[in-house]
């Protein structure tokens, strides 16, 4: 079973002190660097689009072509944006990344930035993991020491200055346009689009943002090929990826495999689900990607597959849940996330977030009626596609789902007046 993990972004996290400069040159790293500071910057991107490298956080939007839209007659200065603003409940790939590896993400960022020709790139990190933001500054600060980054790297003629930016603690500011706001010193809010980053993102400029994984997934592809990087994973959805497993499995941690692993393998490979008990329910790609069940445990963990079953691949984050979680409760609890986090721009999730949760509480107290459940339905469908940014429409996705294959979970609220898992919820105590 072993032989499906994949393991290259995580190869050394084992290694000691895995975060330190000599530790990763000694594996060879900024041999990438250097190989790519020797080729034309357009064979570069040439090479990320041939790779089939998609991106890593969330959405799947082919990195090179991405990377093709930034005007090259445009005079502005080009930027590179790392979004390591990682907080979708059930995430935890680009921490653990940056702790282990950082890097990885530096060499990736170097690459990165030399192929759309910026020479300032900023990596986003969220504010509340402050061990993450000192141990990238860290990394940086070797990296110059070494010539990694600064002027004139390797000799080569090329200058790239590196900013850790720590974010202010705001789930939106993963949301690419809302975390260029917080760059630029504003308050955190989603801008329209289009105009896309690519065309007039950071003051304005052509910007490339992309996820951590996507940009450390750059040097493997550059030291080893696209045809390798494309050999792993499914058709239209290539390489590989950290998969986070969580909640009720038997040893949850980030398993790396090729795109198109199952549920089931990852399972097995995660000492399987906790002793005695058995898979309910689960979140392909996080909070915001609709719920599957044990009836999805063969579906191919790619965007298409994921996508035929109903759901999205999203951030890769499985979230497990046995038959002792309540649904109810679990999706409430994500709902008073959304709730907390709307920024407040549109009027669809702003209001709409709050009227979600205060429907689903009544529904979790076995306080309300059945009438509720298709009110809960028309609150979903007023705020899906009417919201101005994605965090309105993935507060609907857990709801909307849950409902989908668990509607009598919901019912059974109402029938024993409150959570049927829960021998002390009942209005028979209230
Ligand atoms: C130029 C065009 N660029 C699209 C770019 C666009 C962006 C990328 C993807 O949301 C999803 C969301 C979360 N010219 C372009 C273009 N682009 N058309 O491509 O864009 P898009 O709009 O498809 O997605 P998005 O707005 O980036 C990401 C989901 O991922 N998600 C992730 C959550 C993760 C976190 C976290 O913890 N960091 O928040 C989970 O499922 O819901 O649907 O770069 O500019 N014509
Ligand atoms: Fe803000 Fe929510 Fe509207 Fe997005 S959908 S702009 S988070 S209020």
């Amino acid at each position: 079973m072993t032989d499906t993990l994949t393991p290259v972004l995580t190869d050394d996290w084992d290694a000691a002190q895995s975060w330190k400069l000599a530790t990763y040159e000694s594996r060879g790293g900024y041999g990438a660097l250097k190989k790519a500071l020797g080729m034309a910057q357009d064979d570069i991107i040439t090479a990320v689009k041939d790779s089939g490298l998609r991106g890593r956080g969330g959405a799947g939007f082919p990195t090179g072509m991405k990377w093709s839209f930034i005007p090259q007659d445009n005079p502005k200065p080009k930027y590179l944006v790392v979004n390591a603003d990682e907080s979708e409940p059930g995430t935890c790939k680009d921490i653990p990344l940056m702790m282990a590896s950082p890097h990885t993400l530096v060499e990736g960022v170097a690459i990165s930035s030399y192929a759309i020709r910026a020479n300032k790139a900023f990596i986003y990190i969220r504010g509340e993991v402050l061990h993450v933001i000192r141990r990238v500054q860290a990394a940086v600060a070797e990296a110059y020491l070494a010539g990694h980054l600064g002027k004139n790297i390797h000799g080569s003629g090329y200058d790239l200055d590196v900013v850790v930016h720590a974010g202010a603690g705001a789930y939106i500011c993963g949301e690419e346009t809302a975390l260029l706001e917080g760059l630029e010193g504003r308050r955190g809010q989603p801008r329209l689009r289009p105009p896309f980053p690519a065309v007039a993102g950071l003051y304005a400029s052509p910007t490339v943002i992309n996820n951590v994984e996507s940009i450390a997934s750059v040097p493997s592809i550059i030291a080893n090929g696209a045809d390798w990087f494309g050999s792993m994973g499914t058709e239209k959805s290539k390489g590989f990826g950290i998969f986070s497993l969580s909640g009720h499995v038997a040893n949850p941690g980030q398993y790396e495999a090729p795109l198109g692993i199952t549920l089931r393998q990852l399972i097995e490979l995660a000492g399987g689900i906790r002793s005695g008990h058995e898979l309910k329910f689960w979140t392909p790609g996080g909070s915001s990607t609709p719920l599957l069940t044990a009836e999805h445990l063969d579906v191919p963990l790619d965007f298409e597959g994921v996508g035929e079953a109903g759901s999205m691949l999203g951030t890769r984050a499985l979230q497990i849940f046995d038959e002792t979680t309540c649904v109810v409760r679990a999706v409430l609890r994500w709902t008073e996330f959304y709730k907390h986090e709307s920024c407040g721009k549109c009027t669809p999730c702003r209001e709409g977030t709050w009227w979600l949760t205060q429907t689903l509480a009544r529904l979790e107290n076995g306080q309300g009626s059945a009438e509720d459940l298709d009110l809960l339905v028309d609150q979903c469908e007023n705020i899906l596609g009417r919201s101005f940014c994605a965090l309105g429409d993935g507060a609907t996705s857990p709801i909307t789902s849950s409902i989908q294959y668990f509607r009598e979970e919901y019912l059974a609220h109402l029938e024993h007046g409150g959570c049927p898992l829960d021998p002390m919820a009942s209005t028979a105590f209230a």
